[in-house]
């Protein structure tokens, strides 16, 4: 007998899909895209539609394990971990925990995780309350999309903005840094519809991505200028008059500083930072202003720069100042999460910090975790507990993060589904579920819809939950609140209760009986009314003001340009004392891969093409390289031996390489051994997309690379 399951994937995308596991005698046969999902439609992206070979890749970590060899050697059972019990691994960890705190106190501890699962359970709920009952460092999270959030926040008081469902009505789309086709794919049929009935698609993005490929109109922007731009296009729609009078008089504040601010930004002035010519700056700021309605879809690209959350910030200024967001199809989106306002006090319980130390733990930034592991003291970092993340291969920086996880003295433990670059330095490896075989409360980034994803099968092996492990590990350090005995369904229950009224009548029940609930967001018309949801239509932004700040008194006090401006990022062109490193370097993500999940499945690498330096052919000549050399990308951070690729995806001056896991690339480094630990102007995230590097032909390997094991 087969049985469908509905479930979410709860990957870090923003499109969350409703998806359909087929299980015949409690084993998954197949997966599906659920039809009725009203954005995500029944498709599913080339990662998930082979997830069974995920799940049942014989690669899994299936049992809890101790390291038997030392740190830094490929794993794997029987080669650096020996198995042990979920007993001994419970006792060693909370004994190994003990001793630290006696000797360092609680805040020698640090937790490392990240977005493995989304999953609002599995994110941040058990291991939250877990981490705050013992006084743990806290983790600030800002490896992906801080500064962009605290961008649009500034402006708008919260990160939230059009529905995908919308863009079919849109005339004119801007996809601002954003990799659709890659990485945000359930977008794209509605933006073919509107482009089936004439709308025209512009990406803005120095890389030719397969989105830019496919668009109308494609401006290879200079990486980190986009601030300029933004005040470039706003300079022409205000001089020529284009704006939305009556929007801004009403809605905005700050209008008369803003548009004193734009007479800096001259189209000639934004060509000599951006690289576009005065004439396409000209045409893309009137037909942004003119054909309507216009959407920008902007995504997280633009604030991996050292200057990303002021770069967020003002492009969120174009949809005010042209009264876009009245419009069906109109408006911006970088994000929907704001919209949830689920219970997450509930569930994290930020208040059992009071229990442990009497007041807040210290703050460690994820970013600068090599710089925590080196230089932290009163305590040092003498333990780290990584979930829901591969910093061993994410984290920028690489270099600084591997000498402090080969430390001897640090207490490493692992929760993941495979042996990462992560578990290559981990004391303790223990299994952890898939989607698959947990329940979960699945909120999203990209869509409005909550969702219930049930448990398809067992667990595999040994396998254990996030939540299940925190609990277990909260019941052995003799932690006798409530909170840590909650089911799975009074912990949905608790996310669910909330003041927000977008989750009026959303229940854990309705979730169940229905799969997919879009919030109610006009509950006189009903739930999931066909009324589109128009979020700054009669203003309500949510800041300080109430009105949308063109001028924020917040980024004032900060010592920040108030309205908007351009500082060029250090590590650009547009700054002296570049020569060492001339060329500015896009460490990306891979189009197959989702970070640095997937990576390692046979079928996954298949269809990505790794370890390749993208470059143009005047800088690949100017150094005497040809297609498929060997070439080596250093800075002063790290060096990595690539292949050079030479087909024109990058403008001069400019040069790309895809994340991958360290161990799976020549030489076994990644990327991110160029990236730096620098944060953002706003938001302190991080900024992979500001590299200087220079590159050079490897002539010591004759033409030929190393081979990469898988
Ligand atoms: N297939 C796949 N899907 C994914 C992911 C993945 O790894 N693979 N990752 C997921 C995650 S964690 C996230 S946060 C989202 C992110 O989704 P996106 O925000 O789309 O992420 P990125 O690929 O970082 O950046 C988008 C584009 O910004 C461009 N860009 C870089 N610098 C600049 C700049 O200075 N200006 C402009 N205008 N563009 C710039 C890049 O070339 C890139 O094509 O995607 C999610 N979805
Ligand atoms: N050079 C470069 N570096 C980047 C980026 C880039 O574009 N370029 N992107 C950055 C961005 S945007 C992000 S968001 C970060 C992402 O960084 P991470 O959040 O660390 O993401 P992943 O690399 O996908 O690693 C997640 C790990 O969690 C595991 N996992 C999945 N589900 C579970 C679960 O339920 N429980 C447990 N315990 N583990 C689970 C997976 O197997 C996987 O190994 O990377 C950043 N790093
Ligand atoms: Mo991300």
């Amino acid at each position: 007998m087969t049985k469908t399951v509905y479930a979410a994937c709860p990957h870090d995308c923003p499109d969350a899909c409703g998806v359909l596991i087929s299980v015949d005698h409690g084993r998954a046969v197949k997966i599906q895209g659920d039809p009725s999902h009203p954005v995500t439609r029944g498709f599913l992206c080339a990662k998930v539609a082979k997830y069974l070979d995920r799940v049942y890749s014989p690669a899994r970590v299936l049992y809890p394990m101790r390291r038997v060899a030392p740190k830094g050697n490929a794993a794997g059972l029987g080669h650096a971990f020996e198995r042990i019990s979920w007993d001994e691994a419970l006792r060693e960890i909370t004994e190994r925990f003990r001793t630290i705190i006696g000797q360092f106190g609680s805040e020698a501890i640090l937790p490392y995780s990240y977005g493995g699962t989304l999953g609002k359970l599995n994110f941040a709920s058990m291991d939250r309350r877990f981490f705050h009952r013992l006084g743990a460092s806290q983790l600030a999270r800002n490896i992906c999309s801080e500064a962009g959030g605290a961008g649009v926040r500034s402006v708008y008081g919260v990160n939230m903005g059009t529905e995908p469902e919308q863009f079919r009505h849109s005339r004119y789309i801007i996809a601002w840094a954003a990799n659709i086709h890659g990485n945000n794919v359930h977008l794209w049929p509605f933006i073919e519809e509107a482009r089936r009935k004439g709308a025209k698609l512009v990406v803005i993005d120095p890389y030719r991505t397969r989105t830019a490929a496919c668009a109308d109109w494609h401006l290879a922007i200079n990486p980190g200028t986009d601030v300029a731009l933004a005040l470039g296009m706003m300079h022409i729609i205000i001089r020529d008059k284009l704006y939305d009078a009556d929007y801004v008089a009403r809605y905005a504040l700050g209008f008369d500083e803003l548009r004193d601010k734009v007479q800096q930004y001259p189209p000639e002035k934004v060509c000599g930072w951006t690289g576009i010519a005065v004439p396409d700056i000209e045409k893309l700021a009137r037909e942004y202003a003119e054909i309507r309605p216009a959407a920008i879809r902007m995504n997280y690209g633009v604030q991996r720069s050292e200057n990303g959350g002021m770069a967020a910030r003002a492009i969120a200024m174009l949809p005010v100042i042209t009264g876009s967001w009245k419009e069906v199809g109109g408006g911006f989106q970088l994000s929907t999460s704001g919209a949830y306002g689920l219970n997450n006090a509930a569930l994290e319980r930020p208040d059992l910090m009071q229990v442990s130390l009497g007041r807040a733990a210290r703050v460690i930034n994820m970013v600068e975790l090599g710089k925590a592991l080196a230089e932290s003291d009163n305590p040092p970092v003498k333990a780290l507990f990584v979930y829901n993340s591969n910093p061993a291969a994410v984290c920028p920086n690489h270099n600084h993060v591997i000498r402090g996880l080969l430390r001897p003295d640090l207490f490493t433990v692992v929760h993941e589904q495979f042996f990462t670059d992560t578990t290559d330095y981990a004391d303790i490896t223990l299994p952890a579920t898939t989607f698959f075989e947990h329940k979960e409360l699945q909120s999203a980034y990209g869509h409005y819809y909550l969702q219930i994803s049930n448990q398809a099968i067992d667990p595999l092996g040994e396998c254990c939950s996030n939540v299940d492990l925190f609990r277990r590990l909260a019941e052995r350090m003799g932690f006798t609140e409530e909170c840590f005995r909650e089911s799975v369904d009074e912990m949905i229950e608790g996310a669910l209760e909330s003041p927000n009224p977008w989750l009026r009548g959303i229940t854990r029940e309705r979730l169940e009986n229905e799969g997919h609930i879009r919030l109610a967001f006009n509950p006189g018309n009903g739930e999931g009314a066909a009324r589109a949801f128009l979020p700054f239509e009669d203003g309500g932004f949510r800041t300080p003001s109430g009105k949308a700040e063109l001028y924020s008194e917040k980024l004032r006090d900060l010592g920040l340009d108030p309205v908007a401006s351009f500082v060029p990022p250090d590590e650009s062109r547009h700054r002296p004392g570049t020569k060492q490193y001339p060329l500015e370097m896009l460490a990306r993500k891979a189009d197959n891969f989702l970070n640095s999940t997937f990576t390692n499945l046979p079928g996954m690498q298949a269809l990505e093409e790794t370890g390749t330096l993208e470059i143009s052919s005047a800088d690949a000549q100017t150094r005497g390289i040809r297609d498929g050399d060997p070439v080596r990308v250093f800075n002063s951070r790290g060096a990595i031996e690539l292949k050079a690729k030479v087909d024109g995806r990058v403008q001069p001056g400019v040069v790309a390489a895809r994340l991958n896991w360290a161990k799976l690339t020549p030489g076994k480094k990644n990327i991110n051994v160029l990236t730096s630990e620098k944060l953002t102007d706003i938001g302190q995230s991080a900024t992979f997309y500001s590299v200087l590097v220079e590159v050079e032909l490897c002539r010591h390997l004759g033409g030929h690379l190393p081979t990469t094991a898988v």
